[in-house]
């Protein structure tokens, strides 16, 4: 700030006083922005060194997982498939869910994301989790649970009008008897959905543009049938 004010007195304007005139053509001239430039250019080459081994360390070395889990987001919903017995997601015991997911405390997942449509974000807030989704593309990445409970699972991309009911529970089981459980009430159709009790407790008004509005036959419930 002195810097400053003192220029400003400094170099103000006076009577007889020509201002000069500096076209920035001549080499002494040119060096000015040219030496910042070249300094500005080395750093960001010296960052991305860094940045390159930060993302192959964070972003693609994975640990070895236990079980896989596939989220696929659409506006407006998640679909989600868990790999049932053989652990092998894309076989005939797979389990879907839409809005529901389920996984066990202290495994390690990978899990692989895609969108039917446009861009889409996994976001768990409670694991401190977010990754967008993108169309045509399979992201994967891994998290591992280390608290039971049921937590908010949240579009956190402007998705369309809907993105604000884009929401989706993840229950962390305790253990393997519990998750298996629910796995088999999905199956035979007796699960009582988490996210299904969530929204009765509370209106969340669909999209116009949306026709299954009548309660009987939850939006969740009729997409699950489309697939
Ligand atoms: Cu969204």
């Amino acid at each position: 700030m002195a810097t400053l004010f003192y220029f400003l007195l400094r170099f103000r304007r006076r009577e007889g006083t020509k201002a000069q005139y500096i076209t920035g053509e001549k080499h002494s001239e040119k060096v000015w922005t040219h030496y910042p430039h070249y300094g500005v250019i080395a750093f960001d080459v010296f960052l991305i060194g860094f940045v390159i081994v930060v993302w192959v360390n964070v972003k693609q070395t994975l640990p070895a997982n236990e079980d896989t889990i596939r989220a696929i987001g659409q506006q407006w919903s998640w679909s989600f498939v868990h790999t049932g017995e053989d652990g092998k997601l894309d076989t005939e015991d797979d389990v879907n869910t839409v809005n529901d997911l389920h996984v066990i405390k202290d495994k390690t997942y990978h899990f692989e994301l895609q969108s039917r449509d446009v861009l889409h974000n996994f976001a768990v807030p409670a694991f401190r989790l977010r990754q967008d989704t993108i169309p045509g593309r399979t992201i994967k990445g891994w998290f591992k649970p280390t608290e039971s409970g049921t937590f908010d699972l949240q579009c956190a991309e402007i998705c369309g009008r809907g993105h604000t009911m884009m929401m989706a529970a993840i229950t962390v089981h305790p253990d393997q008897q519990s998750y298996d459980e629910t796995m088999d009430a999905i199956r035979s159709g007796s699960y009582e959905s988490h996210f299904e009790k969530k929204r009765q407790l509370g209106p969340v008004p669909l999209p116009f543009t949306v026709s299954k509005t009548d309660k009987s036959t939850p939006y969740a419930i009729e997409l699950a049938k489309s697939f």
